[in-house]
This record gives C-alpha cells, structure tokens and sequence, in this order.
C-alpha cells in the first residue's frame, strides 16, 4: 500500500507571512539542466517564497529554460545579463532587484541542486523567532551539517579554509563560504552591496563579515551540501587564493584600524 506524505503548508505559509516577502536568487551559468528541477523542487518545498535567476547569457539557453517554467509554474522572474561578470555581481544585481521591490527577506542559492531546497525552511523560520536576526548561514560545520560526497581532503582544505577566516576575522562564522543563506533586507542595506568587490568564495565571506561588524546578528543552521551530478563547477583555485589573500588584507587593515593612536604630547 502506498503511503502518501502531506507537507504542513498552512504552518509553512504562517512562517512566510510572518517573516515577510522572501525572494530566492539564482546566480546560473550554464545549468540547462539543473534548472528544471530545481525551480520546481524550491515552489513544492516553500510555496510562498518568489524566485529570481540571474543568467549570464549562458550558451546553453539557461535563461530561457528558466523563463519556459517560470511560464508553466508562476512567480519566478529571469535576469539576463549580457555577458559573465561572476557570482558576486550577480547577488549584487539580484540583492538589488529584490530590495528594489520590497522583499523583507533575500536567499542565495545556488542552480546545481548542491543546496536542498528542503532546507529553504530552515533557513527563513528564524527570522520569525528573531525581529534582530541579520542572517542565517546554512553551515556545514556545525553539529548536523554535512558534506557526503568530498573527499577527505577537500573537506580539510575547506574547514582549514574557513578556520583561517574566522580565526583572522573572528566573527564567529563557522560556514564563511557557504553561498546557501538568508539575509534580511534592512542588513543587506546596512552592508553597502556597492562596494563588495569580491567574487566566489571571497564574496561569501566578505558579505558575512560586513554584516558582522555592521552589528548584525548572525547564526548558522546545518545543512547536507551534495555535489553537483550534472554540468560543470565554474570555481577555481585563483578565486581560493583570492579569498585567502582578501580575508588576509582584511584582517590587517582592521587590526591598523583599531590599534590605538599615540598620545600627542604637544
Ligand atoms: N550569473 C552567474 N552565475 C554564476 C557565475 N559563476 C557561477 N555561477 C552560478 O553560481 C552557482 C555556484 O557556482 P558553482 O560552479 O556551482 O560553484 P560551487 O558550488 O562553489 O562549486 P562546485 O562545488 O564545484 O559546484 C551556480 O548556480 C553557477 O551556475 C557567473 O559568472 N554568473
Ligand atoms: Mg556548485
């Protein structure tokens, strides 16, 4: 006999209601594939939330996948940019089209269905139990996160990535790079998207610790990661290094910053 699970919505949609207007961006670049499954799996997970992606012009006709369920599914709208510029222009244009028209609650996500949208909840629920709350970060690494697919030494390679981090920033952030995440508007306007330069990785960490020293409150929700089966990463070891090299740069400029003036005897 087969077994039909019901989904609570109504206690989904009183989540959402309460927290406000929540939109999911989607950087893509040629994720033909991924697209069309992830777009339906994210409306039958959280109902309410609307969708944005945000394509590059991808050769592959991403962009009009996208706009063919956005059809058949509703409230999903498509950016297409002329040209691939990288993640952390595509949050920022996305941030900005979200902020633009008045979402209280903007998600990143990312297309190759290496974030659940079964997590989406638990991502955006806090935001009701805390009117301070800044951002939720879905975290690998705290108690209940996981990443089954890496390699021991890739898992290595990232907690000491993100150890670095939050050792040289400490912001308390244990997920840094994680690019599964929710902020509230008001922290996002807070942080002066304009000014973030950074890409991949580095943009993660840096939007992360802007909300940190701008006073915002941060916490972190376990999340699976799985890898992506279809289609191509488009991170490399130079944005790795960027990052690196950036949170470095940070650290010390913040370090200068609040090393106390001599005193002026004169
Ligand atoms: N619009 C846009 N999207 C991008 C760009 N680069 C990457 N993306 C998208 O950003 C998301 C994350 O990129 P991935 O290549 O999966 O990066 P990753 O998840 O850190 O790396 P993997 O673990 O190897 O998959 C995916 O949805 C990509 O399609 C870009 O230049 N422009
Ligand atoms: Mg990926």
């Amino acid at each position: 006999m087969a077994t039909t699970i019901t989904r609570d919505s109504r206690l989904r949609s009183t989540t959402i209601a309460s927290v406000g207007r929540a939109l999911v961006v989607i950087p893509t670049y040629c994720e033909y594939d991924n697209i069309a499954r992830i777009l339906p799996a994210i409306r039958t997970a959280v109902p309410d939330v609307d969708i944005l992606v945000v394509d590059d012009s991808s050769p592959d006709h991403t962009a009009r996948r996208a706009a063919e369920i956005a059809d058949q599914i509703g409230s999903i709208d498509v950016m297409v940019r002329p040209a691939k510029s990288g993640l952390g222009s595509a949050y920022r244009d996305g941030f900005h089209y979200g902020m633009e028209r008045g979402y209280d609650l903007l998600v990143e996500m990312d297309a190759d269905l290496s974030h659940d949208p079964e997590s989406l909840d638990s991502l955006l629920e806090p935001f009701a139990l805390d009117p301070e709350l800044s951002l939720v970060i879905g975290s690998r690494y705290v108690p209940g996160g996981s990443i089954p697919d890496w390699s021991r030494r890739r898992r290595l390679l990232s907690r000491l990535g993100n150890r670095y981090a939050d050792s040289a920033l400490r912001f308390g952030v244990a997920d840094a790079t994680s690019g599964f995440r929710a902020y509230r508007a008001s922290a996002l306007e807070a942080v002066k998207l304009d000014s973030v330069r950074a890409d991949g990785y580095g943009f993660q960490i840096e939007m992360a610790y802007r909300v940190y020293k701008a006073g915002g409150t941060i916490i972190e929700r376990p999340i699976a990661f799985t890898d992506r089966t279809d289609g191509e990463s488009k991170m490399s070891s130079r944005i790795v290094f960027e990052a690196l090299g950036l949170v470095t740069a940070w650290a010390i400029r913040d370090r200068l910053a609040r090393r106390p003036r001599p005193a002026n005897n004169n």
